[in-house]
């Protein structure tokens, strides 16, 4: 397995609920290494940059707004098969759908307001790195 990393945001939903510390442990104890992170209230236009792809879709407006009402946490988690590990400790996007002890089946209160944010791919992972976080900022670390 390959060594990736991926993006995770913590959403404005689960910073509200006082679950940072909770994530944060469930992604350190599933092996995946947090090596870059940053608290960020969102404008606008960067939760409309971020999400471009999902432009047309009907519930667009409503995601630039959650993702706006407050802080939201964001990190690269670096670990073995990153991009997947992190999606199955996030869970379905739909809470409903979620499996047991997934982050979303244990925090996220709807499909729109569902927690966490995980990278679909290596690609979208190399995209959306570089929209948060500068090259300093990723630079590697000496321990
Ligand atoms: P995310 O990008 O936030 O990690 O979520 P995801 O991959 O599981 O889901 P995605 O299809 O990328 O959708 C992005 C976010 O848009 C909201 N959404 N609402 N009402 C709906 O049918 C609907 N579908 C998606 C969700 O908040 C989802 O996380
Ligand atoms: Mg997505």
């Amino acid at each position: 397995m390959a060594i990736e990393r991926t993006l995770s945001i913590i959403k404005p939903d689960a910073v509200a609920k006082n679950v940072i510390g909770e994530i944060y442990s469930r992604f350190e104890k599933a092996g995946l290494k947090i090596v870059a992170a940053k608290m960020k209230h969102l404008s606008k236009a960067e939760a409309e940059g971020f999400y471009a792809e999902h432009s047309a879709r009907g519930f667009f407006g409503d995601l630039v707004a959650f993702m706006t009402s407050g802080p939201v946490i964001i990190q690269v988690l670096e670990g073995e098969n990153a991009v997947a590990t992190h999606r199955d400790l996030m869970g379905a996007t739909d809470p409903k759908k979620a499996e047991a002890g997934t982050i979303r089946a244990d925090f996220a209160s709807s499909i729109d307001e569902n927690a966490v944010h995980g990278s679909d791919s290596t690609t979208s992972a190399a995209r959306e790195i570089a929209y948060f976080f500068s090259t300093i900022e990723l630079a590697p670390r000496t321990r």
